[in-house]
């Protein structure tokens, strides 16, 4: 029979109640023996009692307690709750009350891993509920939150009985070939294979965005000594967070800062302007400065529009191939001494924008920007079933190679029992995504990330 798990399920620290959470099956029995109160404990009541050591029969905190019975509940099994003063040694006293009585400490995840196991969540369900616990921001959470109700799981189960219809026609011409059996003919299983490889391709699309929209982009304000990088920072956090003076060398750190633009998580990271300097503190700075530059998604390269480029504007510009880049052509109202078509000659691939940012002009058209990378252009993306976990993603990619195969060797007439066993692989690697067909060192690893007590 499986043991019975406990935990403190609310956040550590001080807080108005705080939650002691028990699954399994010695639930109720060990309520029982440590919980008193007037009446009987029902299943699904809300119960006022106290919290009394059966040793010594002393009180450990008044509280209000739930049992729920089995089936109906978070984890499938038998499931009690105590709600006690949010004080870390109630939680503490309880927790160790409630151990002694015959619990044993859940693992991190181990009540959602139930749930999993019990058939109440799918996998990607289950994953779902550390990605709603973690959510940053608006988008993040109405992402988690799809997920969680199974809108992932829904197109992954329709890909996969797409496929299934091909895989059952498959072996019926390979175990019956001589049979008056509509005959497969290559063509048919070729579209076949071919649509499924299309809904597979849809899918994966909407990984980058999706992982964006989870786990936010890293923006890196770079540029000169004093063209206004901390003045941008300011503009987009609403607030006055960094130090902003006429003195060129004002940032000598990065400054981070984790902001919601447009319901996206955005990691801002101010830096300290590049230039030759032989001040320690700057030099160093100036490190930290291209090291945000390197690990950034998108880089605001910001450039006093009213002087000529400098030699460090150049170097700049010319370290932004191959990169995600924005770049501002600031301080317009001080003259339009730098033109686009100069920048576009030197960095023909960035987005180029003309702002004012003493007047907090061009914040709004930044922030069109940092959306449209994010929902690669296509803000109708809002409403897709999107992929945001690295793991379905690495599943979907292998299925889609599988089918790719799959049609290859169709096209060339190999036989049929070739042609199923990359299909069936495709089928499995999609059943992984939702955990029909997953092992048991997976199924850890996945509940490993979560949290204690959920
Ligand atoms: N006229 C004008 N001044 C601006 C504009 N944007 C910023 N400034 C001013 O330029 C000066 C430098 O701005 P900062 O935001 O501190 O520049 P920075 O790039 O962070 O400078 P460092 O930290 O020294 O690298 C400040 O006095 C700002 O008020 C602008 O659009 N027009
Ligand atoms: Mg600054």
């Amino acid at each position: 029979m499986c043991e019975t798990i406990a935990a403190i399920s609310t956040a550590y620290g001080e807080g108005g109640i705080g939650i002691i959470r028990i699954s399994g099956p010695e639930s109720l029995g060990i309520l029982r023996r440590i919980f008193s109160c007037k009446g009987s404990i029902e299943s699904r009541r809300m119960t006022y009692g106290r919290i009394i050591d059966p040793e010594d029969s002393s009180i450990i905190d008044e509280v209000l307690a739930v049992y729920m019975k089995a089936p109906s509940t978070y984890t499938g099994e038998d499931v009690a709750e105590i709600n006690c003063h949010g004080s870390t040694v109630s939680l503490r006293k309880t927790l160790a009350l409630v151990l002694r009585e015959g619990a044993r400490m859940a693992e991190p995840g181990e009540f959602t891993k139930r749930a999993f196991l019990n058939g109440r969540l799918d996998l990607s369900q289950a994953e779902a509920v550390i990605d709603v616990i973690k959510a940053k921001a608006d988008a993040s959470y109405d992402a988690a939150i799809s997920q969680m109700e199974g809108d992932l799981s829904r197109t992954v189960r329709q890909i996969r009985k797409n496929i299934l219809d091909i895989l059952v026609e498959l072996t019926v011409n390979i175990d019956y070939p001589d049979e008056d059996i509509e005959q497969l003919t290559y063509e048919k299983l070729q579209t076949g294979i071919k649509a499924a490889e299309n809904e597979v391709e849809e899918l994966l699309a909407t990984a980058g965005t999706g992982r964006m929209i989870k786990e936010g982009i890293r923006v890196a304000i770079v540029g000169r000594p004093n063209v206004g990088k901390s003045s941008l920072m300011n503009g987009l956090l609403r607030q006055s967070r960094a130090i902003v003076t006429e003195v060129p060398g004002t940032t000598r750190d990065t400054i981070e800062e984790t902001v919601s633009i447009r319901n996206i998580p955005v990691y801002l990271i101010d830096t300290a302007g590049i230039r030759q300097t032989e001040d320690v503190v700057e030099k160093i700075g100036i490190e930290r400065t291209k090291e945000a530059f390197n690990n950034a998604d998108l880089i605001v390269f910001i450039v006093d529009a009213s002087e000529p480029l400098t030699e460090e504007d150049e170097d700049i510009l010319a370290r932004l191939e191959g990169r995600r880049a924005l770049i501002l052509l600031n301080k317009t109202d001080l003259g339009n001494t730098v033109t686009p078509g100069e920048i576009a000659d030197k960095s023909p691939n960035s987005d180029i924008l003309y702002t004012c940012l003493l007047n907090g002009e061009g914040i709004k058209e930044i922030e069109d920007r940092i959306e449209e990378l994010v929902y690669g252009g296509q803000l109708s993306q809002k409403d897709c079933v999107m992929v945001n976990n690295v793991r379905h993603e690495e599943l979907l990619r292998r299925a889609l190679q599988f089918l790719v195969d799959a049609e290859t060797i169709t096209k060339a007439g190999e036989a049929l029992d070739i042609i199923e066993i990359d299909v069936r692989e495709a089928y499995d690697l999609l059943g992984e995504i939702i955990g029909e067909t997953v092992s048991d060192e997976v199924i850890d690893e996945v509940f490993s990330r979560f949290c204690l007590g959920k």
